[in-house]
């Protein structure tokens, strides 16, 4: 268990600052978007706590955050019938990939706070992805896009041996878990 918020990425931290922002959602959506601050501004803004899990076994529980649902966001681009997956695409290179179905999930946010204060550039800020119910690499920093696609493409850490699901309560740390 941790206290204090340890910083996890490749070490290239970009910045980009809230109103330089931009979020293009692309691939098999019926009206691709490019989203800036203010339009994020006009949705729901949503507090959840929850628990990171890093599968470098490091865990840190009640963390408070504050962002827009995922889902709402995808609404203004209108999933295409046949899309079933994601890459969510860090400014870093980065990228995860999610089933659509989990960018859905209530507790899926594009996060812009945590422990009250505005997210800062180390941990992925003006705007990261936080998915709760999969292992942290899952969760984006530095979001700037998603796409969405009919077939499953695995993102940095996947093609890297980590496993495809990354489920915390499964243990599914690495590819070849038997879960
Ligand atoms: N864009 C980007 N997102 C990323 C990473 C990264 O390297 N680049 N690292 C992931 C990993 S492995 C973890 S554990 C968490 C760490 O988030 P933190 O630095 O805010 O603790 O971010 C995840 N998201
Ligand atoms: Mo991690």
């Amino acid at each position: 268990m941790v206290e204090r918020f340890p910083v996890l990425d490749l070490g290239h931290r970009p910045k980009i600052s809230p109103a330089g922002w931009r979020l293009t959602l692309k691939g098999a959506v019926e009206r691709p978007q490019r989203i800036d601050r203010t339009q994020l501004n006009t949705l729901p803004m949503v507090d959840i706590t929850c628990d990171i899990h890093c599968v470098t076994r490091w865990t840190r529980l009640d963390v408070p955050w504050r962002g827009v649902r995922l889902r709402d966001v995808l609404a203004l681009a209108g999933p295409r019938p046949e899309a079933r997956h994601a890459l969510l695409h860090g400014m870093d290179g980065y990228s995860a990939n999610l089933p659509l179905e989990l960018l859905m999930a209530d507790d899926t946010l594009l996060a812009i706070a945590a422990d009250g204060k505005p997210l800062g550039t180390e941990h992925g800020g003006p705007v990261r992805a936080l998915v709760p119910s999969r292992y942290f690499w899952k969760s984006s920093k530095w979001l700037v896009a998603i796409s969405l696609h009919a077939d499953d493409e695995p993102g940095f850490w996947e093609t890297r041996g980590y496993h495809n699901e990354g489920d915390p309560f499964r243990e599914q740390r690495y590819a070849g878990s038997k879960t």
